[in-house]
């Protein structure tokens, strides 16, 4: 209620089913000349720079929908601890282990316990201006994940409670309690295309359906069409087996249309992802893959429906982006970064074989480019190149207890340097989870937003913050740094809730 009240005070209607506001975005732009010249001490001719002032009317769907989740992989690590984490939440649950006894919680989910600096309050005892943080939840109208309700699909048969103990990653008093519960859920038969993902996968897959593409797309639409008879809305995520990237990309609608008519070997990745498209329900995807071709993307658009991805940012690659945000933020120059991995869970099985790790590693590589593109003192052109690897390797005694072991070398003054090392040790779909229920609530969200009247697709870009290889709307545009995501992400829902932005510069502390 404060939240509205603030929201009219600045910026007027309220009324009715949505929240308005309007927001003026102010750039800072640099002419051609300034550009070519490339000089910072250009700086200092302001005629170079001019500010562009632009105006958004933000339009915000306030009725909150009973939304339907569907993972495709449902049986997986995340899938599975999706499910059984949502209910222990949802029914409050404890449960013992050699620690004493836990309760359920949403730690590491940005919108469940995440805050944002919203503003200041002024302190009359003590004269000065105190910071106010505002949970993410309370910013706009979002589903509680608690509400949501789950299905998916699985290539392997197992029931919910069969998956938890195969994953191996909750604690077995809790799952002992949430038994019945996770019994009665069964994944529906899945699409699957073999060739595409490990041929070690293949003992998985009792559970598919058989047909061609069209059948296998009628099909899976009639899975979501089942879901959106018993909710408002639904929502697909893959976390599913990385796919290899299908090369080449399918760059035109007659081709992917004839390439699906004709039946040819097309990923399940796609299948899923278009019966998504053409029923207008958001598709996230949570692996490196390339699903996003695009005429995949253009399918969208001119369905109106929304996608993003990919490959959830949960980890090791969370941690570099801060790390080069770090650096090279400070005018260090990062010159080599050697990233190690090894697990032992099903999808370090997965990836064990080349073709899926090739997937993961071009999606695992490519998160500097932006760091490395922003700074042309560090690296000027000629010397634009850092030593960056990927290594993964699969251990199955380690489980879903992934370890990354990360080396970060810098050149810092007179060429001394000066090296970093990282190690984490933690249950990969503890880490995963979170990032697809933050995905899951705010894709919503973003489908319920207008801007200037337009609706935010097809690509909903503000959740790069949750990939590792985020598409967007403008393909040449993409920001993989933290801090920029997280202010862009964060900024956004703020406008959208009609607060106003804080420019930061602490001004108001200096008198
Ligand atoms: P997992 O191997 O335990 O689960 C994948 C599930 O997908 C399996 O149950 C498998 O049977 C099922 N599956 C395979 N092909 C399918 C299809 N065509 N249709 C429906 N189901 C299918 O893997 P996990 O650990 O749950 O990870 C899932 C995905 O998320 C992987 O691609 C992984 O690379 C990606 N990912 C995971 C992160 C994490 O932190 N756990 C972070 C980033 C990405
Ligand atoms: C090994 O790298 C397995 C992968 O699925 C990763 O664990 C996953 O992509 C998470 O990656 P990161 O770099 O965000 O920890």
């Amino acid at each position: 209620q404060k939240r509205e009240m603030a929201n009219e005070q600045i910026d007027g209607d309220n009324s009715g089913h949505f929240i308005r506001s309007q927001y003026q975005e102010k750039l800072a732009l640099f002419d051609q000349e300034f550009m070519n010249g490339q000089s910072t001490s250009n700086l200092s001719m302001s005629s170079t720079v001019t500010q562009q002032t632009k105006t958004f009317e933000i339009e915000t769907d306030k009725r909150i929908p009973k939304l339907g989740v569907m993972l495709v992989g449902l049986g997986g690590n995340n899938g599975a601890t999706f499910v059984a984490g949502i209910l222990a939440n949802k029914l409050k649950m404890d449960w013992e282990t050699k620690n004493g006894t836990m309760s359920a919680n949403f730690f590491g989910s940005f919108t469940q316990s995440g805050t944002v600096h919203a503003g200041y309050k002024f302190n009359s005892k003590s004269n000065i201006l105190e910071d106010v943080h505002l949970p993410v939840k309370d910013l706009l109208p979002m589903v509680d994940p608690c509400q949501f309700m789950i299905s998916g699909w699985d290539i392997s048969q197992a029931n919910l409670y069969e998956s938890c103990l195969r994953a191996k990653v909750l604690e077995p008093d809790l799952l002992k309690q949430l038994k019945g519960e996770l019994e009665s859920i069964k994944p529906l038969p899945a699409a699957f295309r073999g060739d595409f993902i490990a041929s070690n996968q293949a003992d998985r897959a009792d559970n598919v359906i058989n047909g061609t593409n069209i059948e296998i797309i009628t099909k899976l639409r009639e899975d979501i069409r089942l879901m959106k008879s018993q909710c408002d809305k639904v929502v697909v995520l893959w976390t599913a087996n990385t796919e290899m990237y299908m090369l080449p990309e399918i760059d035109t609608m007659d081709k992917l249309h004839m390439m699906v008519s004709k039946n040819h070997e097309l990923p399940a990745s796609v299948l899923y992802c278009m019966a998504a498209i053409e029923e207008r329900v958001l598709y996230l995807n949570g692996s490196p893959q390339n699903t996003f071709h695009k005429a995949i993307v253009e399918y969208a658009r001119q369905k109106g429906s929304f996608i993003a991805g990919s490959d959830f940012k949960s980890g090791q690659t969370r941690y570099k982006t801060i790390m080069s945000d770090f650096l090279i933020g400070s005018g260090i120059r990062l010159s080599s970064v050697v990233s190690y991995n090894h697990l032992g869970n099903n999808d370090g099985k997965n990836l064990s074989e080349d073709k899926c790790f090739q997937s993961k590693k071009i999606s695992k590589g490519g998160v500097l480019d932006d760091a490395i593109k922003s700074n042309k003192i560090l690296y000027p052109e000629g010397k634009d190149k850092i030593d960056h690897d990927v290594i993964i390797r699969y251990i199955p005694f380690v489980g879903d207890s992934k370890r990354a072991i990360d080396e970060y070398s810098s050149q810092i003054f007179m060429n001394g340097i000066n090296t970093i090392m990282s190690y984490n040790m933690c249950e990969d779909s503890l880490l995963a989870v979170p990032l697809m229920i933050d995905m899951v609530i705010l894709g919503e969200l973003f489908t319920r937003m207008r801007v200037n009247g337009e609706g935010l697709g097809p690509v909903l870009s503000y959740l790069s913050f949750f990939f590792k290889a985020p598409i967007t709307n403008h393909s040449d545009y993409v920001i993989n740094s933290y801090t920029r995501q997280r202010e862009s992400l964060v900024n956004f829902l703020k406008v959208a809730a009609g607060l106003p932005l804080d420019s930061g510069t602490m001004m108001a502390f200096k008198y």
